[in-house]
């Protein structure tokens, strides 16, 4: 038996913030709501009436928590971090809340007595959607550990009506359908009417001479809009803190035009709200690529303008008017304004404009303000993410903001620029916040480090190459600004939550709350080579494995073992994530194994999981490419069933929560300086699953916690990819000289995959040739083969691997989103915690 460690010093137990709420007590509120709320809909299938019931329930006691929790934070007079996101990658609330409560068992009892399981219930929610990948859910990772540390944070974004579209395959192709989150309303949101806003844009400027001889910008706006917040409460765990996450609908400023209707122009009269609706009708689908609409646009500024109006609204309640002087620097002391990515850009200009032209605060102050209040994270260096809105766009939705722009434009070239780089045009072209051309344009990334007291990437590597290639001019005439926060994942959802049985033998094994205290995993380790703790470990990777293969059946009707490898690649779809090196490897498997049925290999199934933005041609193809490969495989019965390849279709956050706990393997195989950091990786490691990477983004750190003998690194460095750039990249060579790549790639040619349709798998074996092979796929081919060669072989030994699984647990704990937000707390907000 393995035995507690040190039972006797056990540590007194924290103040409970557990919600002492008895199994009755929930009943009693669940069969309220079921009776007032619902009007006890005697339907067949009551599940989505009783987990509405539950989710009512429990929310009530949330928004009590919210409001108690306002309350003390005004009464601590605490800092607050505004969060601006256009992405928060929710998941389902459910189960979330009640493990953050404490409340998830009791609540388990009191449905089991009305005759439902809890877990079922949960089935029934609605993934809150509303992002595309990577930034959206460490936006939400970020909020639940904001609450869970008890810090006074508000989330503010967009409340779209569709969020991320729903995907489906068709014959293998990717079919988009709209998001219906919100069809039957949420229960988890709170309309806050009462802090509604009305923003302008459109229209024109006049500038009036001043008796003081300076000149005042009056904007003559050519249309108001109106910003309805939705609250969603964001539970901390086992904390004292219900923070909110404020999200806007967008309205018309009149909802009707009488005129027109009594003219019998029934349309026109509800055109306005009709106009206004969209702006917050659908989050944009493009994960890494901007395209530039000017419906986006316009949904930026629409929710910084709400949100930095309802910042100034919170902060003048609590301390008076923010145009009075003496407020100014409370203002800085007590308000810390967080910009993810460039898509919030724009409340840089909304907040000079709103301190200059509506609260009569000279532009230095003002400026000096922004200065103390903004700090910019860059989630990305693919150049086609880079966000730049022409100077046209800006003169028609917001020609004020672009008058401001060009006056900070104007001092920082004349000023900083000029300072380090006097009378050098070059100079001043690269930095100017404008890109001249046949058509000018904002360089929105710059507005934000500029502006910023902080800049930060989002894990080392990626924060060394924002420095060095991204911005190495700011670096210089900032050299303290431009900083790293490597990312982190909350261990409520992504370990507690999601795979219970793993959390109840860390509860058994680990002293204290390792959900609260991810470090204290570390003490895992020591039982890594212990061969009782590994078939404990191990069955219940077996136990999630089998509940997956049920799910797998459901969803595609493949049959897989959950005796293989389960290897996992889940994540956006995009050519720098390489999913078709993962396909390319595949294929060269297969015809192994065709050549040698009785090869000695693993057997093994391919799990992947992605949504393409639907503009995305060759994305689209490479899912189809997949689709179609994994049908010839999965019926070849000549493999043995050796080999099995699964596309889950329409991949999103409670998915994951479904494979994660199940995988063997993690991928993550992304071109060296492609991946920023990633995500997916710790959750995957957290979860015992054995990375195999390149050292790339985040994949660096986690093989620096879980040691070389414990994950399979192979590839190119960022080095060498720059290398073989300067030298001239040509992947004609491997498909020349490697007869395996030449045969895989000729075989996408021939109608073997796609009976009857010869060549209509081409289109990727062209990106490697035609299209040159911009992400080395080629290139790293034979290493990613051997270092699956050998994770093969380590498999073999279940000892061997039972270790691994189990360190990479262990020396997760960095990797907590809890210390993420410590670093963004000591060296960017510095925020003291309100209890
Ligand atoms: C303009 C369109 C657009 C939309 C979203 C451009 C760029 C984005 C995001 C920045 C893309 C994104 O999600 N990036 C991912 O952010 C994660 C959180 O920091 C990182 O872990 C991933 O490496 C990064 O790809």
């Amino acid at each position: 038996m393995v035995s507690k460690t040190k039972a006797s010093t056990k540590k007194p137990a924290v103040k409970s913030n557990k919600q002492s709420i008895t199994v009755a007590d929930i009943s009693q509120r669940i069969e309220h709501h079921l009776q007032f709320t619902m009007g006890e809909q005697s339907s067949a299938n009551q599940k989505p009436a009783y987990w509405r019931a539950t989710s009512l329930a429990l929310n009530d006691i949330i928004v009590e928590k919210l409001q108690s929790t306002k309350a003390r934070q005004n009464q601590n007079e605490a800092k607050s971090v505004n969060y601006l996101s256009l992405e928060y990658l929710m998941g389902r609330l459910l189960s979330n809340n009640l493990h953050n409560l404490g409340l998830y068992t009791n609540t388990e009892k009191a449905l089991q007595k009305m005759g439902f399981e809890l877990a079922d219930l949960c089935e029934e929610g609605a993934d809150l959607a509303l992002g595309n990948g990577g930034l959206g859910r460490l936006a939400a990772c970020f909020l639940d550990s904001l609450a869970t540390l008890d810090y006074n944070a508000m989330g503010y974004g967009v409340h779209y009506q569709h969020g991320l579209f729903k995907q489906s395959f068709v014959d293998g192709h990717q079919i988009e359908t709209p998001d219906m989150w919100r069809e039957f309303g949420s229960p988890w949101e709170v309309c806050r009417l009462e802090s509604s806003q009305t923003i302008p844009l459109y229209g024109h400027v006049e500038e009036i001479a001043q008796a003081d001889g300076t000149t005042a910008s009056v904007w003559h706006a050519g249309k108001m809009l109106k910003g309805v917040p939705w609250d969603v409460p964001i539970v901390g765990y086992n904390s004292q803190t219900v923070n909110a996450l404020r999200l806007w609908e967008c309205r018309a400023d009149s909802a009707f035009d009488w005129d027109l209707f009594n003219n019998g122009d029934y349309l026109n009269a509800h055109q306005q709200q009709v106009a206004a609706e969209t702006v917050s009708k659908v989050l944009y689908p493009n994960d890494e690529h901007d395209a530039g609409k000017e419906l986006r646009f316009v949904q930026q500024y629409f929710f910084c303008a709400c949100s930095v109006q309802d910042i100034i609204a919170r902060f003048e309640n609590q301390y008076g008017l923010i145009s009075e002087s003496k407020n100014w620097p409370t203002f800085c002391e007590k308000v810390a304004i967080q910009l993810n990515d460039t898509h919030p850009t724009i409340a840089i200009l909304e907040l000079m404009r709103t301190l200059i032209d509506n609260h009569n605060i000279d532009w230095d102050n003002a400026w000096g303000i922004c200065q103390k209040v903004f700090a910019y994270t860059n989630h990305t260096l693919l150049p086609e993410a880079l966000e730049k809105w022409s100077v046209a766009l800006f003169e028609r939705v917001l020609p004020r903001h672009l008058t401001i722009l060009y006056r900070i434009n104007e001092a920082f070239l004349n000023n900083d620029v000029e300072a380090l780089w006097p009378n050098n045009d070059d100079m001043r072209r690269r930095l100017s916040l404008i890109e001249e051309g046949h058509e000018r344009k904002v360089r929105m990334a710059h507005l934000c480090v500029v502006t910023s007291h902080k800049v930060n990437g989002v894990a080392q590597i990626h924060s060394d190459l924002v420095k060095q290639d991204l911005f190495p001019e700011f670096d210089q005439l900032w050299p303290t600004k431009l900083t790293n926060v490597t990312n982190g994942i909350t261990p409520r959802r992504w370990l507690k939550a999601c795979n219970p049985l793993l959390a109840e033998l860390l509860d058994k094994t680990i002293d204290g709350d390792w959900a609260k205290d991810l470090n204290s995993l570390s003490e895992l380790a020591k039982f890594a080579d212990d061969a009782t703790f590994q078939k404990k470990f191990m069955a219940i990777k077996h136990q999630n494995k089998i509940a997956l293969t049920k799910e797998i059946k459901t969803l595609t009707g493949v049959t897989v073992s959950p005796d293989a490898i389960f290897d996992v690649q889940i994540k956006r779809l995009h050519e720098y994530k390489r999913q078709h090196l993962n396909l390319l490897h595949i294929i060269a498997l297969y015809r192994r194994l065709l050549a040698n049925p009785e090869l000695d290999m693993q057997p093994r199934v391919f799990i992947f999981g992605a949504k393409a933005a639907p503009g995305y041609e060759l994305a689209k193809e490479i899912i189809y490419a997949t689709n179609k490969i994994a049908e010839k495989i999965n019926n070849d019965v000549r493999i043995q069933d050796k080999l099995k390849v699964v596309f889950l279709p329409n991949y999103r956050v409670s998915l994951a929560e479904k494979i994660i706990p199940a995988a063997d393997v993690s991928e993550q195989i992304s071109t060296a300086g492609k991946e920023a950091s990633g995500t997916g990786n710790m959750k995957l490691a957290l979860n015992g699953a054995v990375t195999i990477g390149t050292l790339d983004g985040a994949n660096i750190e986690i093989a620096e916690e879980v040691g070389d003998d414990n994950i399979f690194i192979f590839g190119l460095t960022v080095d060498e990819v720059k290398a073989l750039d300067a030298q001239g990249y040509n992947s004609a060579e491997y498909y020349e000289n490697n007869a395996e790549i030449r045969a895989c790639l000729d075989w996408l040619d021939t109608d073997y995959f796609t009976p009857g349709n010869p060549g209509e798998l081409s289109a990727v074996k062209r990106c490697f040739l035609e299209g040159g092979d911009p992400y080395k796929v080629l290139a790293d081919f034979q290493t990613y083969a051997n270092a699956h060669q050998a994770l093969d072989s380590a498999y073999k030994n279940q000892q061997q691997w039972a270790k691994m699984a189990i360190l990479n647990t262990a020396l997760m704990g960095k990797f907590n989103s809890d210390r993420s937000i410590e670093d963004y707390v000591q060296n960017i907000w510095n925020l003291t915690p309100s209890v």
